[in-house]
């Protein structure tokens, strides 16, 4: 018998082409009546459709969701769709244009988070546009009615224009406004496999990108780099599991030790309410009334009143977690960690006369200082180290690991170093990048988890809740540099400013009409550590967290003399801008209980005696510990010598160019920056051959923008000018590396220097050299200059 063809069926077309309801039992139809590539294509997606959800015929982990089985996660089992159409929004996807693409979706990619150079733009040799492309005739003039005329509401061009200007801005940080951030990566140099399946870890060798912020917390957004203040240290993995947020300081424990208590200190710190006065300060009394009926901050203060808190540079500043967290292997075993950040730089510091000082002469010290650096490619750079412990060794500690108030000291559980993090590319665009960057605690990856500090619990909340303001709404993750490199698949949706074009109709799970996917992870993915928790419901402390001034008396007795005095100065410049006695008086208690000649001192610096000491929250024996000489800034010297030390050469005509220019050469092969500073820009003779051309005048570039100076043979004129004077009695008495050569000794008479220390003895970093033995005097200065600062050098003792 001859085959019979059969027409394709069109029973049940009608439903294919409606958007509800169909046949209960029937198949798909085969044909819609008609043979296009719209009509082939929607019959493919709905057969298909029906295909794929059936392989779902029940959820497959409810089995699994209860009881013992659920202390275990399951992994959900995707069912491939049997189509690219079956999980498609649309029959029509493939239809393509300039704006829509290729019509070819990536099955299982979302391209939001590919590389930033998706989102980097060029107007080089480009004609203006508006802000959809229409190309733009005058730039210069509105659309007026008659030359003289008023300006026509139509001109959507200006209106565009000025729109966008007046929202350019958005909300600042309500704390660390004020920051500087670059690019770069981690390096792992250990593989840590047997203590964390966090996968940035787990290779020695492998790279993750990096973006890291550093800030001050109290300024405004222009406030200036140099104020006393913690430095923010923010560090943004982007790991092949989603990104990792340290979110750190560069001082390692806290004011406070609950999280309800963060506004108060705040409120307390930032400028007061009634006159918004000071700017970046805590010198006022609403901050140390805080602090001083607070006695947990009695360490933190100790600290902040250090020279860690006017760091030279952000490069040359440690960073630290702070909290305690934990990591987590495969095997689900979990250790204690604390990270810390240490620059190969090594810690150097300002002295405070200069920090303020620099905030009039260069108030983004400390963001030139990063951005230079990059640019000429001295990269910074930092070595992870953790301080890695168990929980038998941590309920052996005199203090509780749960309370940031309290470091673990080096020399009781030492660092291992794991990594290291290199800065190398300045961002394009600050706003975009470093304005818009959003670091939040909540960003943790598998094998890396918190612990239970009141503190860091607190702020898994805040990090994400402020961006909702700051960034408006809630899909601040898709802006570009926010975006993690791994894969983002959820069923989150919608909200402002929404990028990322989800295809296909489902946007729940489980489900069966896109094959259960995106599916869970199980174990492979995010899992808390199941620590047993069977206690009370209660508002309150552990009793180690009543105890406030051990460590804050460590801290004070493992500073060298110099910074020891450095903090006296620092208690006695903030009280004595303090107005209210009372709280000078109870600032001078709180110190006598860390350390009774240091309250001493700073009391008579504001002309008082030393109260009783603040009575003691706790009955339980105070623990001693031995100094830690880690905590000292001057233990790192660092590794990097005179690399990007700032020199300034003096020149004035008759300067001795041959020496000058030795000078100046030797330096930059060093790694220095040296510049020619003379009195006003141009040219001066010198003694041999042509002209030196001055790079910046004194008044531009006062001395504290220089870690040292030069002050050449043949620069007696300088003498005249009362602002080269000022600089060199800057540049002495903030105890920097000086090299005097020849007639240049007559601009030191001048300024009353006499090359000697207070104790009569000589100068090692004031090195003063004949002419003629300018190569052994530069010698000496190099080797001064990679010692950073000769605090032997300093007069600014307080005298108790
Ligand atoms: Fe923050 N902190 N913080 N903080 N913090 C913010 O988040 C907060 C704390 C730190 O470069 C905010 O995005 C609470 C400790 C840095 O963008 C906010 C508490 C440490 C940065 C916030 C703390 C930090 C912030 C403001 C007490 C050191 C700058 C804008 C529970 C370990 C991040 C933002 C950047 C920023 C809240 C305490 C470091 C409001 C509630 C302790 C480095 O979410």
């Amino acid at each position: 018998m001859p085959s019979k063809k059969v027409p394709p069926s069109v029973a049940g077309a009608g439903s294919v082409l409606a958007t509800v309801s169909g046949p209960s039992l029937s198949p798909p139809p085969t044909s819609l009546g008609s043979k296009d590539a719209d009509s082939t294509g929607l019959l493919e997606k709905v057969a298909t459709g029906q295909v794929l959800a059936a392989e779902i015929p029940s959820n497959p982990l409810k089995p699994f969701e209860y009881g013992d089985a659920s202390r275990t996660p399951t992994a959900g089992t995707p069912v491939p769709p049997p189509s690219p159409l079956t999980t498609a929004s649309t029959a029509s996807e493939s239809a393509q244009s300039d704006k829509v693409g290729s019509g070819v979706p990536s099955i299982g990619v979302n391209n939001t988070n590919a590389p930033l150079d998706r989102v980097r733009a060029d107007s080089t040799g480009q004609m203006l546009t508006t802000n959809h492309g229409v190309p733009v005739a005058d730039n210069q003039h509105s659309l007026k009615i008659g030359l003289r005329g008023p300006t026509a509401l139509e001109d959507f061009i200006l209106r565009e224009k000025i729109t966008q200007f007046d929202h350019e801005r958005i909300p600042e940080r309500v704390v660390h406004a004020r920051g500087s951030a670059a690019h770069g990566y981690f390096e792992a140099t250990a593989d840590l496999a047997d203590i964390t399946k966090a996968s940035i870890f787990n290779k020695k060798g492998k790279r993750t990108p990096v973006f890291v912020r550093f800030s001050t917390v109290a300024g405004e957004r222009g406030s200036a780099d140099t104020a006393r203040d913690v430095r923010g240290f923010s560090v943004k993995f982007y790991t092949d599991q989603g990104n990792w947020d340290l979110v750190g300081n560069n001082i390692p424990v806290f004011f406070i030790q609950d999280a309800i208590k963060f506004p108060d200190l705040i409120h307390a710190v930032k400028p007061e309410p009634n006159n918004a006065i000071p700017q970046a300060s805590s010198a006022h009394d609403t901050f140390w009334d805080f602090a001083s009926l607070m006695p947990e901050s009695a360490h933190m203060l100790m600290w902040q009143m250090s020279d860690r808190a006017i760091p030279r540079s952000y490069r040359t500043m440690q960073g630290f977690g702070v909290h305690t967290f934990r990591l987590i292997n495969a095997a689900g075993e979990s250790v204690f960690c604390k990270f810390h950040w240490n620059p190969v730089q090594g810690t150097h510091s300002l002295v405070w006369d200069e920090a303020a000082k620099i905030m009039g002469a260069d108030p983004d010290f400390h963001r030139r200082d990063l951005w230079e650096a990059i640019e000429a490619g001295a990269y910074p750079e930092w070595e992870l180290g953790l301080q890695i412990f168990t929980e038998e060794q941590a309920n052996e500690f005199d203090f509780d690991i749960l309370d940031s108030t309290k470091l673990i000291p080096e020399e009781i559980i030492p660092l291992r170093v794991v990594g290291k993090l290199v800065l190398d590319r300045n961002p394009d665009n600050f706003f975009a990048e470093t304005e818009q960057v959003a670091f939040c605690t909540a960003h943790i990856v598998p094998g890396i988890d918190f612990t239970n500090d009141p503190l860091l619990q607190g702020r898994i909340h805040s990090y994400v809740d402020t961006q909702l303001t700051r960034l408006g709404g809630p899909n601040f993750h898709e802006i570009p540099i926010n975006a993690s490199v791994a894969q983002v698949h959820n069923n989150n949706r919608d909200g402002f400013h929404r990028q990322t074009i989800n295809r296909g109709r489902v946007s729940y799970e489980p489900n069966s009409l896109a094959g259960g996917a995106p599916y869970q992870g199980g174990t492979a993915g995010f899992s808390s550590y199941p620590e047993t928790v069977a206690e009370d419901k209660v508002r309150g402390n552990p009793e180690k967290f009543a105890e406030h001034y051990a460590q804050a008396k460590m801290f004070f007795a493992s500073q060298t003399p110099a910074e020891q005095n450095h903090i006296a100065n620092a208690f006695r410049f903030e009280l004595t801008r303090v107005q209210t006695q009372a709280v000078r008086q109870r600032v001078l208690a709180l110190l006598a209980n860390v350390d009774t000649a240091l309250a001493a001192t700073v009391a008579d610096g504001l002309g008082m005696t030393v109260p009783e000491p603040l009575p003691l929250a706790t009955t339980l024996p105070t623990p001693t510990y031995a100094p830690s000489p880690a905590l000292s800034l001057l233990a790192r010297p660092g590794q990097t010598g005179i690399a990007t030390r700032k020199v300034a050469i003096f020149v004035a005509s008759g300067v001795d160019g041959d020496l000058v220019m030795k000078a100046y050469a030797q330096l930059l092969a060093g790694g220095a920056v040296p510049r020619l500073v003379g009195t006003k820009m141009g040219a001066v003779n010198n003694t041999v051959g042509a002209a030196l051309e001055v790079e910046i005048s004194v008044e531009a570039g006062p001395a504290v923008l220089y870690d040292a100076v030069i002050v050449p043979d043949g620069t007696e004129a300088m003498a005249r000018e009362a602002k080269v004077i000022d600089f060199l009695r800057d540049q002495h008495a903030h105890c920097k590396p000086m090299l005097v050569m020849g007639t240049g000794a007559t601009l030191l008479t001048k300024a009353g220097l006499d090359g000697k220390l207070p104790d009569g003895s000589e100068d090692p970093s004031l090195i003063i050299s004949d002419a003629g033995a300018a190569a052994a005097g530069l010698e000496k200065f190099q080797a001064a200059l990679a010692g950073h600062r000769s605090f032997a050098r300093e007069l600014d003792q307080v005298q108790a």
